[in-house]
């Protein structure tokens, strides 16, 4: 039988308002399902994201839903994960809201290791705003910022995650929506701050003036970019320029979580000691 993704939509804000073949309802569609294999109460499940295309995701999902400011979704998130810690936080950003405007938030977040779950759409371009330079554009790309090609060398977001503490972080693309669902139940399911780098396709924003203004053609480009992690280990050095693995990269048990953290700071305060962690 079809999934049945009324059930989790808000069916009276369909159709989208993405750009007809954006990757960005494939990975909506994949977090649908991940949240159905999870079997969590809607009413337990909170949805926040920032301000892009990507932030459009918390207006499509029935449950409890914030669309925040630009690049304080992470902030948001942690503020009501705080408040309540039983609740399933899912953050939604872009690549320019989670990785330039706050990227600070996200490197704290991840340094934290609070159990939010951050899916970072990553488009490689500010989508909303007509194609402007981000942090994961590669060089030499035009942009609306860059008429002469971009010469900021490109960030490898899942790489950041890692480094500043996140305990699980994944990478796929909107080429494969089983992978994707699969990625998410494993990082709905650990606990502790969880990273998904999901490669996704603007074939408007990025790929017009890139020569891949078909959403086929921009996936093809994706394509040619993600290698299986255990593939890409074997690749040399000069193989490895330009490609990204895909997988689960790291996953951490274990690990201390930011609200039981904080349940040790409320023991102390309220047993006028110090935090024992
Ligand atoms: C404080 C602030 N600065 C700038 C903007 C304008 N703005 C809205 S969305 C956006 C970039 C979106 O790009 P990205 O985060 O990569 O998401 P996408 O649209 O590609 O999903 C910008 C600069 C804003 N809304 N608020």
């Amino acid at each position: 039988m079809a999934f049945n993704y009324d059930k989790y939509l808000r069916v009276d804000k369909m159709p989208t308002l993405w750009c007809w073949g954006c990757g960005d309802g494939v990975i909506l569609k994949s977090v649908i399902r991940a949240i159905d294999k999870m079997g969590w109460d809607m009413n337990d499940v909170c949805i926040v994201s920032g301000i892009g295309c990507s932030g459009r995701f918390s207006s499509y999902i029935d449950c409890n839903t914030v669309h925040t400011t630009h690049g304080r979704a992470i902030a948001y998130a942690t503020g009501i994960k705080l408040a309540n810690p039983e609740k399933h936080v899912i953050v939604v950003t872009g690549d320019g809201d989670g990785l330039a405007i706050g990227g600070n938030h996200t490197i704290h977040g991840c340094r934290r290791n609070i159990d939010l779950n951050h899916i970072l759409i990553n488009n490689f371009i500010y989508g909303l705003t007509n194609s402007q330079t981000s942090p994961t554009t590669p060089q030499g790309f035009w942009t609306s910022t860059a008429n002469y090609g971009n010469v900021d060398p490109t960030f490898d977001a899942a790489k950041l995650a890692d480094a500043a503490g996140a305990t699980f972080v994944a990478r796929e693309s909107v080429l494969d929506p089983q992978k994707l669902e699969k990625m998410f139940v494993a990082g709905f399911t650990h606990k502790g701050y969880s990273f998904f780098d999901v490669f996704s396709n603007c074939h408007i924003n990025l790929g017009r003036k890139n020569k891949m203004g078909e959403a086929v053609q921009n996936l093809e480009w994706i394509e040619n970019r993600i290698v299986g992690k255990n593939k890409f280990e074997l690749l040399s050095e000069e193989e490895r320029v330009d490609k990204f693995p895909t997988g689960i990269l790291k996953q951490e048990e274990g690990k201390l979580e930011y609200c039981e953290a904080y349940d040790k700071v409320i023991y102390a305060a309220q047993n006028k000691t110090t935090v024992v962690l």
